[in-house]
């Protein structure tokens, strides 16, 4: 077992900026290059709560605005006790949206301000390093599979856009903007660098409270 704790590095984004994509070759790259990494999700639609939530978005049901929200962030509290485990045994955790969705996603809707939206994550475990990568809703439209879940229209995307660049201002969370309309294989690259920085500084610090 590692005696330095591992990072957690979140990616973000609008839907279809290649996040999934890039959280896998940036596992895979720390992996080989022997350093122990795991990909985590939100949602996690495998939790009974990710189930109710998967449902939502898939629209099958309907859930009250407050409620879906509440949701979301629970389904990252009840994964907070394995996420630390993984840290603080040296695993990197790389983790595909987190409570910065949650915010910019329900914030977006109508009768929602930012700060009521972030709230019930208040405290979570720090992120070392966010990297929002960035692609104008337009080019996330025109690729694959776009408008089959909740939220997917241009209009709200736009919206939720916008909403993180309001959370992007706050300078207590270590954000890094990633050009993601770029090739595949060189977004990864900028990514691997932001990363390998973040694992190094993380080594020598206690993992933080997420807006506290
Ligand atoms: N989403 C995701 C939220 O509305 N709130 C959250 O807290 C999180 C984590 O769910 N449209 C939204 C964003 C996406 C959808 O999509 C999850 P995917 O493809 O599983 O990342």
């Amino acid at each position: 077992m590692s005696c330095h704790r591992g990072a957690l590095i979140v990616l973000e984004g609008v839907d279809k900026a290649g996040k999934t994509t890039q959280c896998k070759k940036l596992v895979a790259a720390l992996q080989h290059s022997g350093r122990p990494a795991e990909v985590m999700r939100f949602p996690d639609r495998t939790t009974s709560i990710g189930l109710l939530i998967n449902s939502y978005l898939q629209k099958d049901r309907e859930l009250e605005d407050h409620a879906i929200h509440l949701l979301f962030s629970a389904n990252r509290w009840e994964l907070v006790p394995s996420m630390k485990k993984k840290i603080e045994q040296g695993v990197t955790v790389v983790v595909d949206r987190y409570a910065f969705s949650g915010a910019a996603f329900t914030s977006a809707k109508q009768g929602f301000c930012l700060d009521w939206c972030k709230t019930p994550d208040v405290g979570l475990p720090k992120p070392d390093l966010v990297m929002f990568l960035k692609v104008s809703p337009a080019e996330a439209a025109l690729r694959g599979q776009f408008g089959e879940e909740r939220y997917e229209t241009s209009v709200f995307q736009k919206t939720v856009q916008q909403r993180f660049e309001q959370l992007m201002k706050d300078p207590s969370v270590n954000w890094k903007v990633i050009d993601a309309s770029k090739q595949i294989q060189d977004v990864h690259e900028d990514i691997i660098g932001h990363s390998l920085s973040a694992i190094t500084t993380a080594q020598s610090q206690p993992i933080g409270e997420l807006w506290k």
